[in-house]
C-alpha cells in the first residue's frame, strides 16, 4: 500500500500555482507569515485556561464590544507578522476602526489583507471553538505603493484567497484560492499544518439548521415562515431539521461545510442590517463555501456580489448547502 503523501501548506500552494498561476511567488510567503501568527495564536488559545490570559482588558473595540485579552493578543500577532513581509500594501482588522498602513520603513506589496483576528470571542472563557478569519485581495489603486480604502472595499468576487483557522479540539486551517476548498490540520509536534481534506464538498442539501432562535421574536416574516417550514414534521423531505448553534461563526461554518445544512444570521431588532461583518466575515466564508459547492446570500443577493461601502459594514448572512439557501431566498423574495 503506498504511503499517503504528507503535504504542508507551502507544498500545496506550490502545486496549486503550478496548475493555476495565482500571482507572483510572493503569495506563498504571505500565507506562511499569516500561518506563523496563527500557530502562535493557537498556542495561546490552547493554554488560555492555564495562564491569566482569560478575561477582559477593559477596553472596547470599534464594534463597541469588550475586548478580551486573547483578542488583543491575536490582533497584535497578525499585525506584527504581516506588516514587514513586503507582500501587503494595506491591512484592516475587526479590532481597529481605520485602515492599517504598512510602515514607511517597510517595502509594500500588491496584496491587501482583511481579518477578524479572533472571531467568537464571546466564547473565549468557556473553551468553545473560536477562530481567525481572513480575506486577501489584490491592490487595485494606482496612486502609489500604499494601499487605500479603494483596495479594501472590493466585492467578494475579487478575493484571491480566503480562509479561517479554527482553534477547536484540533487546530484546522481551511482556505481557498479559487480552485476548491482545502483543509489542513496542525501537527503541533512538527509545527506544520498537514493536508487533511484536499477538496471539501458540501452536501447539496443538509438536515441541520444553525440560527440563534433567541432572536426569533424580532425576525422578519419571511425568516419566521422559513424556520417554521424546516421545523415541520415531514419524513419525506427529511424534516424537521436538527438545530445546532455554537455562537462562534468559524465553528458553525466549519460544521456546515462538513455536514451540510444552513447557517443563518438574519436581520433582527438588535442588528437591523445583520450582525456579521461583510468584508472579513461574510465574504471570506462565502468564497470558501461556494468553492466547496455551497452558496451564500444576504437573503436576496449573492454575498460575493455585494458592493461594500464601509470597512466594518454589517450584512445578513444565509450560507450553506445550495438547495437550503435557495429555499430561504424563495421565502425572502416572496415566492413561498
Ligand atoms: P449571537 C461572535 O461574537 C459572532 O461575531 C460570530 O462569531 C457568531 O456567529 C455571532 O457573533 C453570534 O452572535 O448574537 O448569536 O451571540
Amino acid at each position: 500500500m503506498t504511503e499517503p503523501k504528507v503535504v504542508n501548506i507551502t507544498r500545496h500552494i506550490y502545486e496549486e500555482q503550478r496548475k493555476y498561476p495565482l500571482a507572483t511567488g510572493g503569495f506563498s510567503g504571505l500565507l506562511s507569515d499569516l500561518m506563523l501568527a496563527c500557530k502562535m495564536i493557537s498556542r495561546e488559545v490552547n493554554k488560555a485556561g492555564l495562564i491569566d490570559i482569560l478575561g477582559k482588558t477593559g477596553e472596547v473595540n470599534v464594534q463597541g464590544e469588550e475586548v478580551a485579552k486573547l483578542d488583543t493578543y491575536a490582533h497584535n500577532r497578525i499585525h506584527q507578522a504581516m506588516d514587514h513581509g513586503g507582500h501587503l500594501c494595506v491591512m484592516a482588522s475587526e479590532e481597529v476602526a481605520d485602515p492599517i498602513p504598512i510602515p514607511k520603513e517597510f517595502s509594500k506589496g500588491r496584496y491587501v489583507l482583511l481579518f477578524d483576528p479572533l472571531d467568537g470571542s464571546s466564547n473565549i472563557d468557556s473553551n468553545v471553538g473560536i477562530g481567525t478569519i481572513f480575506s486577501i485581495h489584490r491592490k487595485v489603486s494606482d496612486a502609489g505603493p500604499d494601499g487605500t480604502m479603494q483596495d479594501l472595499l472590493q466585492t467578494g468576487t475579487r478575493q484571491v484567497c480566503a480562509g479561517y483557522v479554527f482553534y477547536g479540539a484540533s487546530t484546522v486551517f481551511v482556505y481557498t484560492t479559487g480552485q476548491g476548498t482545502a483543509a489542513f490540520t496542525l501537527d503541533p509536534s512538527v509545527g506544520e499544518f498537514l493536508l487533511s481534506s484536499p477538496h471539501i464538498q458540501i452536501p447539496r442539501r443538509g438536515r441541520i439548521y444553525s440560527v440563534n432562535e433567541g432572536n426569533a421574536a424580532s425576525w422578519d416574516d419571511a425568516t419566521k415562515r422559513y424556520i417554521e417550514h424546516i421545523k415541520q414534521f415531514d419524513p419525506e423531505t427529511n424534516r424537521p431539521y436538527t438545530l445546532r448553534y455554537v455562537g462562534s461563526l468559524v465553528a458553525d461554518i466549519h460544521r456546515t461545510l462538513l455536514y451540510g445544512g444552513i447557517f443563518l444570521y438574519p436581520p433582527d431588532r438588535k442588528s437591523p442590517k445583520g450582525k456579521l461583518r461583510l468584508l472579513y466575515e461574510a465574504a471570506p466564508m462565502a468564497f470558501l463555501v461556494e468553492q466547496a459547492g455551497g452558496f451564500a446570500s444576504n437573503g436576496t443577493r449573492r454575498i460575493m456580489e455585494v458592493e461594500p461601502s464601509e470597512l466594518h459594514q454589517r450584512t445578513p448572512l444565509i450560507i450553506g448547502s445550495p438547495d437550503d439557501v435557495r429555499d430561504y431566498e424563495a421565502y425572502a423574495l416572496g415566492r413561498r
